[in-house]
């Protein structure tokens, strides 16, 4: 049984995999995630901004959340909340937190993001998860000390045409939140009522530059679920893609389309669909559904490692990864495979794996 599913999964695709696709490009699929890293730098220094660097210069802990794209805690020339006006004005983060719980309870946003504040110049990063329905991000955080001026972004999306951004970098200009009239770095509280639009910072500063430094999103590009047919949840993977380590991928079958005690195996392989990540359409190898399609997600050559029969619940199976230091950078695709013997194959979602040191 399994020589023949070999046979069916390898034919034609050997002389194909060699005009293989490199591009880093990729799609989401239902329920997937996309994993990404904040990296403030912050150059902001006398050096860089002569004249324009107070004593005790530092930012407040930058704060923010993944959310719904078209969804803003603040924007340009819209008029702050009290949220963004305690954050830029003290540093503080509490009202926002509240307006980002908000947020999330009412499914507009999936995660708040903080980190602590830190002194300048300096360089900090922070890790979050997107998801096809919360794929944007705004981060925000004070300028201190200052009325009420802030840096940060609004609402980047990352994903653009259906595809996860690999990277954007955003400068970091300062906006005046409109809720304070001091002019300088260390002027009193001058609370401004009503509120004025939120605006680059022209007092001390030309259009808000220039820039404090850079806030850059960049994609981690070493665990990728992909897969276009399946529900979500039937491969998923966790561990550390570092040589000789080892990864667990749970296989899983949500609609119930396989029968008690199917065989389960893994298969690995260093050569990515001929279309990834999209894969080659096999009628009735899904798990959607009992004659769903399913897709054939990774190249060939590939080995086959078995695991645990199929008892109902999600199996899973674990792989040693390389040792050889000569392997890093080196990507593996790795997909399951139900059998039921002379009834059904179930293909799960498949990973990419970019091994690293
Ligand atoms: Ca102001
Ligand atoms: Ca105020």
């Amino acid at each position: 049984m399994l020589k023949r599913l070999s046979a069916r999964m390898v034919g034609g695709l050997t002389a194909s995999s060699l005009l293989v696709s490199l591009a880093t490009a990729t799609a989401p699929q239902d329920g997937s995630l996309a994993t990404y890293t904040a990296t403030w730098d912050l150059t902001w220094s006398a050096a860089t901004h002569p004249g324009n660097f107070p004593g005790g210069a530092h930012m407040s802990p930058p704060i923010g959340a993944t959310h719904a794209e078209g969804f803003h805690f603040w924007q340009p020339g819209g008029i702050a909340t009290n949220g963004i006006e305690s954050m830029a004005e003290t540093g503080s983060t509490s009202a926002l937190t509240n307006e980002i719980n908000a947020a999330i309870g009412a499914g507009d946003a999936r995660e708040r993001l903080r980190i602590g504040g830190f002194d300048v110049p300096a360089v900090r990063t922070m890790t979050f998860d997107v998801t096809k329905e919360h794929s944007a991000v705004t981060l925000v955080t004070m300028v201190a000390p200052s009325p009420d001026w802030f840096v940060g972004c609004d609402a980047v999306p990352l994903l653009q045409n259906g595809v996860w951004v690999d990277s954007v970098t955003i400068p970091l200009v300062i906006w005046d939140s409109g809720t304070d009239s001091g002019t300088n770095f260390t002027s009193g509280n001058q609370n401004t009522n009503p509120q004025d639009p939120i605006a680059l910072e022209t007092n001390q500063f030309a259009n808000g530059g220039p820039a404090l430094g850079t806030l850059t999103f960049t994609r981690d590009q070493s665990l990728l679920v992909y897969g276009d047919f399946n529900p979500a949840g039937t491969m998923t993977v966790s561990g550390q893609p570092t040589l000789g380590s080892t990864l667990s991928f749970t296989l899983d079958d949500p609609m119930a389309v396989m029968g008690i005690g199917s065989q389960t195996i893994i298969v690995v392989s260093p050569v990515r669909s001929p279309i990834f990540p999209a894969g080659r359409t096999l009628p009735g190898f899904g798990l959607s559904g009992a004659t769903a399609d399913g897709e054939l997600l990774i190249g060939s050559p590939f080995m086959r490692f078995f695991g645990p029969d199929y008892n109902g619940q999600p199996v899973t199976h674990t792989l040693p990864l390389p040792t050889s230091s000569t392997m890093v950078g080196t990507p593996l695709f790795i997909q399951g495979v139900f059998i039921e013997p002379g009834v059904k194959f179930g293909l799960t979602d498949a990973v990419e794996v970019i091994l690293g040191s």
